[in-house]
């Protein structure tokens, strides 16, 4: 039998309005462009039954407590477990906009106990690169504004940033987002080239969160 080849799992996170979905299209082009097999993902994923409770409430339609809504956003990646790893061991890569770290900094953000919220997330597949768009909560509320849903609004974001910053790791690679777009892209590009080939040659297996 020969190495196993898989697909990368490469997350994008950041502040609302930090360029997180326009970077992870460009990226999946690029990828695409270099023969890879790619998808691009994103987590809410709205389109099932607990991402359609996910977007009511971030709607304002919906009222639930917080500790609930943490739980629906981690069983709404746990619904998606099994298809993710199915996806990467098959050799395709996953660029994923937001992910477990998003659930932890929105939620410990709310003041909720941080190792509480890592808790669900224990056994997912973990992330083998994730890109900090890095962008000041000032900076991001003046680029065309937020929209409408919660936790858009410059005093939560002020916290969510100060909770993501906790999170880095070193699997982590943060990238100046204040730049303009193609610049932001080509920040991106080497380390997800480098971080693809890795998992193609068969060097490390998928980890778990
Ligand atoms: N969000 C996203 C969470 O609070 N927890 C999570 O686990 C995830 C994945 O949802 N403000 C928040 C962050 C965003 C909001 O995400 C909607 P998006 O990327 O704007 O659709
Ligand atoms: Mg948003």
């Amino acid at each position: 039998m020969g190495a196993e080849k898989r697909g990368a799992l490469i997350v994008l996170e950041g502040l609302d309005r930090s360029g997180k979905s326009s970077q992870c299209h460009r990226l999946v082009e690029f990828l695409k462009g270099t023969g890879l097999k790619v998808e691009a993902w994103r987590f809410p994923d709205r389109t099932t039954a607990i991402g359609s409770s996910i977007s009511a409430y971030l709607g304002g339609g919906a009222e639930l407590d917080d500790r609930a809504v943490h739980l629906l956003f981690s069983a709404n990646r746990w619904e998606k477990r099994l298809q993710m790893e199915k996806k990467l061991m098959a050799g395709t890569t996953l660029v994923v906009d937001r992910y477990s770290y998003s659930g932890v900094a929105f939620s410990a953000a709310k003041g909720l106990d941080l190792e509480w919220c890592k808790a669900p997330e224990v056994g997912l597949p973990a992330a083998d690169l994730v890109l900090y768009l890095d962008i000041s909560p000032e900076e991001a509320a003046v680029r065309g504004g937020y929209g409408d849903e919660r936790y858009e609004q410059l005093d939560f974001q002020k916290k969510v940033a100060l909770q993501y910053k906790g999170l880095q790791g070193k699997r982590w690679k943060i990238v100046d987002a204040r730049q303009s777009f193609d610049q932001v892209h080509e920040l991106m590009r080497e380390t997800c080239v480098k971080t693809v080939s890795n998992c193609l040659n068969g060097c490390h297996h998928l980890s778990r969160l």
